[in-house]
């Protein structure tokens, strides 16, 4: 009998010496990073941001989407666009980071999309809340999970699925979670989700559900493919795991001076330098970045520039309420245009240094406000997931001028 296990392989490790395979190459082509260069933007522009997916870009009309909320609800609700938009209006700029961000540098090496660090993009989200549309629908007190469906269907380890994730109802509930038909101000591209995505702030990428068409409330743990196989912290193949959540702490370096092609080595010459970079963290805000030169040897604190404009703004709601919770940072960007909530982005870092001929390991290790920072050497785990070890930015200082 032909099965989708013909097609369909399972885990595993590379072996010690074996490079990236072609259906690696197949789909870090498909699935790309950010140039390092684009941490220069506050707001990574669309093309930019990277890209996961782990099926096919659904063929959906944003005309005839739909959207069903049913489970251990009282009224189930159907939704097209058009009414999703004219809910209350939220932005909301995000950090998005994958999961595997930092998979391809662990060894043994997790065979599957082989990130280095590069795996994040930010962006502007624009949608309506979640937790009131929830409450709508109400919300069963037994509700344990809320799973989203994307439209998107393929096979993972010889399973067959729609891509679906679960999440805790409290999660859920949180004011932060959005349905989000806009990127950066334009409706959602293809790749990114449109017409309809979810926008879960703080937690790694696999949580974002794209092209959703389906949210479905259970009494119970959510056990299907992506939760209960997929993205779990395992230290061998038979270990149960605990589930991938929030983003742990990390800092990009954006690469000084100019590359070399193919080793992508910086060239720069001597003088002071001014190294900057970006830093978040999905647990607690940042609170310190330190930038190494020698590899981790030492490290030097770095100026970490304040998140701009912590401000909130709901479209449709109540002016007064609304008017009650504005902040100095929100009049301060009212003359810049509408309040956009910055909580869940990167902070912008700097560092002068003296670049003095010779060859050096640039890194740079974030901390934030809950403790948590940034290993040199990397706790392994079987998927390859939450790998937040300090970058290597090799640079060469030359002796001219
Ligand atoms: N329906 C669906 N949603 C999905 C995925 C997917 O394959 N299908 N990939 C997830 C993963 S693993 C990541 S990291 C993010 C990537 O979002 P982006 O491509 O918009 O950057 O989408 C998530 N949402
Ligand atoms: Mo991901």
């Amino acid at each position: 009998m032909t099965t989708v296990d013909d097609v369909s392989r399972p885990s595993r490790l590379a072996d010690p010496d074996e490079g990236i395979s072609i259906e690696e190459l197949g789909l870090a082509a498909r699935n790309h990073a950010l140039p390092l260069e684009a941490l220069r933007y506050d707001v990574t522009p669309v093309g930019l941001h990277y890209l996961l997916i782990h099926y096919d870009i659904p063929d959906l009309d944003p005309g005839r989407h739909l959207l069903t909320v049913d489970g251990r609800v009282d009224r189930p609700l159907t939704l097209d666009l058009a009414a999703l938009r004219e809910r209350p209006r939220v932005t909301r700029r995000v950090t998005l980071e994958c999961a595997g961000n930092g998979r391809a540098l662990l060894t043994p090496r997790p065979v599957s999309q082989p990130w280095l660090s590069e795996a994040i993009g930010t962006a502007e989200w624009t949608g309506t809340p979640l937790a009131p549309l929830l409450r709508e629908a109400g919300l069963g007190a037994d509700a344990v999970d809320v799973v989203f469906t994307g439209a998107d269907h393929g096979v993972e380890r010889g399973i067959e699925q729609d891509y679906q994730r679960g999440l805790p109802v409290a999660e859920a509930l949180r004011e932060e979670v959005l349905l989000a038909y806009e990127m950066n101000g334009l409706p959602l591209l293809p790749q990114h989700g449109a017409p309809l995505r979810l926008v879960v702030p703080g937690w790694y990428g696999m949580a974002h559900v794209k092209w959703l068409t389906r949210i479905t409330v259970l009494d119970r743990e959510f056990d299907g493919y992506q939760n209960a196989v997929a993205y779990r912290l395992r230290t061998s193949a038979d270990d149960p795991g605990v589930p991938v959540t929030r983003i742990e702490p990390r800092a990009l370096v954006q690469p000084p001076g100019f590359p070399d092609f193919m080793s992508r080595t910086r060239v720069l010459r001597p003088g002071l330098c001014t190294v900057e970079g970006r830093a978040w963290s999905g647990h607690a805000p940042v609170t310190a970045v330190e930038v190494t030169t020698d590899g981790g040897l030492s490290w030097a604190p770095a100026t970490l520039e304040p998140a701009t404009g912590a401000a909130e703004l709901v479209n449709g709601a109540d002016p007064d309420s609304a008017g009650q919770r504005e902040s100095a940072g929100q009049r301060e960007s009212a003359a810049r245009g509408p309040a956009v909530d910055e909580r869940w982005a990167w902070r912008r870092w700097r560092y002068e240094w003296p670049a003095t001929p010779g060859r050096y390991t640039l890194g740079a290790r974030a901390t934030d406000a809950s403790g948590r920072t940034q290993p040199i050497e990397q706790p392994w785990n079987r998927g390859g997931f939450a790998n937040n070890l300090v970058q290597r930015v090799e640079v060469v200082v030359t002796e001219d001028h």
